[in-house]
Formats: C-alpha cells, structure tokens, sequence
C-alpha cells in the first residue's frame, strides 16, 4: 500500500506500507511520480516498491498512528451510481416516496449497457482520513456511501484501489433527478484514503469486504457489511465509460457506487464518526461536521 502523512515536523511524506506493518519511506512526493519510476525502469509499480522495501531497513508501523493524508491528490473525482442491488431499492424508495410499486428510471439504469457516471469532487472538496466530512444545511436525510474507489492513469489504466465516502443527500435526490449534483456535490462532500493499495497487488477485485459503521456519542449506530463480488458492472466497464468521448487526468479517482446504505430512518449529524473499511486498504474514518 502507497500511503502519505505528515511528520512531525509537518512535512508530507510518501510511503509504502506492506501488509506486514513495515513502513518505507519513499523518495517521490507523489504516488504518480512512482509510478513514471517504474515505468522508466521497466518494472511494474509493485516490483519497484517492493525492491525499495526489501533493500530498506524502514520501521513497523500502524495506519491508525500516523497522520494520514489524501494517499493522493486526485485531480478529479467521479463516481459510478445504481451498480448494486442495494443502492437501486434505496434510490427507488427515495423517488417513490417509499411506494416502491412503479418502475424508475433507476431500475432502468441498473439494466441499461450504459452505467450512470457523474463528477463528483475535486481536488479542493476531497478530504482526507481523520478530517471532517461535512453536512449540507439544506437537506434533513443525508448518508455516507462507502466504496471501492480506483485510482486511474491518464489512458485509464487501474493503478491502485482507495476507499471513497460519496457524501449524498437523499431528500435533494428523491424530489428531483435534476437535482443530483446538488444531492453530491457540496464543501467536503468527497472524502479518500486512507492508503493506495497497488492494483498488481490484488488477485480478485471482485471480493473486497466492506463495512461500514457510523458512531454517536461514542456508541455504534449503523453496520452494514457488503461484498465486491455483489457489482453488478465491470471495473473496466465502468472505466471505458469514464474515458467514452473524455480527458482523463492522471491521478482521477472513480467511486464505483455504495453497496451499503443506512436504514432508511437515519440520518447523519455533526459529531457523527463514519468509518469505512475495505479488506487489504484499511480503514477511513472521518468525522461529521455540522452544517455552517
Ligand atoms: O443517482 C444515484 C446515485 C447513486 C450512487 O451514488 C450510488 O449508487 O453509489
Ligand atoms: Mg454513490
């Protein structure tokens, strides 16, 4: 894994993490600069880290000690919608009103060959692990969406697999569809991290585990738990529609849509703690900040 954070002498550091907890300093700033390393010496991105970490003596070390940092600064972000059967019941109980007996466009968007993809955030909206994800003061029903978020080169290639938290606003989205950007797109809507796991480093995308969990007052009050395997899409179907017709820059993160949604009665407040975890990334935890 490929993570940054700052020492304490405040500077930014990059990082391999190996799932042994030895921790590499790296001599690149920048996750894409390792990358270019790589390539220049004719190696994929694992075997390159790995011969830095075996030739290093580095120290052990733990995800939750450091303080992490976005494992990248994602030009942009974007986000895949309605790819598992969870989020179609959940969009349709949003549009419906709960009446759930009519056909949506939602369920056709399930069907269809061509998946939903819409922009999500950029660099200066995303935030990172340990910081405060933050509520919109206009809606009264907004969630966390925890997903399998891939880091992309510029042609599309999958580099790595983070963890994204699509902030969504259910009330915004069920009284228009026209209203999406609104429902997704606000200040610290978009949270990433907490490591870049390299993608040569991952048999089966398809069987992350994933779990989320949201605490109150210190105590749990939502679970939910999902599998990768449940995707309804290709990674890569997902990715060619990205790049369909479009500049992809190196470095996008693309969402590839929330397998766990809370029960349809709860909503997020400030002081709220979400985390979410993936199988072989870690765990991104964030705290809820009040409207302002
Ligand atoms: O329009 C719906 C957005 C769906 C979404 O963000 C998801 O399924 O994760
Ligand atoms: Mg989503």
């Amino acid at each position: 894994r490929i993570i940054r954070y700052r020492t304490s002498a405040s500077a930014a550091v990059l990082a391999a993490l190996t799932d042994e907890g030895k921790l590499v300093e790296l001599q690149q700033a920048d996750f894409l600069s390792v990358v270019r390393q790589a390539q220049s010496e004719g190696r994929t991105v694992l075997q390159y880290v790995q011969s830095v970490v075996e030739s290093s003596e580095g120290r052990q070390a733990a995800l939750e000690e450091l303080d992490l940092l976005t494992p990248i600064e994602a030009p942009e972000v974007w986000a895949a919608g309605v790819t598992y059967e969870k989020s179609r019941e959940a969009r349709n109980y949003e549009a419906t009103g709960g009446k759930m007996d009519a056909s949506t466009f939602y369920d056709k968007v399930y069907d269809a060959e061509r998946p939903e993809i819409f922009f999500k955030s950029t660099a200066a909206r995303t935030v990172g692990p340990g910081q405060g994800v933050q509520l919109r003061s206009d809606s009264q029903w907004q969630i966390p969406e925890p997903e399998l978020a891939l880091v992309l080169d510029g042609d599309g290639t999958i580099l790595g697999y983070t963890i994204g938290n699509d902030m969504s606003c259910r009330d915004i989205e069920g009284e228009n569809p026209l209203y999406l950007p609104q429902a997704k797109m606000w200040r610290r809507s978009c949270s990433i991290g907490p490591a870049i796991r390299l993608a040569e480093s991952v048999d089966n995308p398809y069987d992350f585990q994933i779990a989320c969990r949201i605490f109150r007052d210190g105590a749990q009050v939502v679970e939910g738990t999902a599998n990768t395997k449940q995707l309804k899409r290709k990674l890569d179907e997902l990715v060619s529609f990205l790049k369909r017709d479009n500049e992809l820059f190196e470095g996008t993160v693309l969402m590839t849509g929330t397998c766990i949604v809370p029960p349809n009665e709860f909503t997020l407040a400030g002081g709220d703690r979400v985390d979410i975890e993936i199988s072989g990334i870690g765990k991104l935890s964030n705290p809820v900040l009040a409207a302002e």
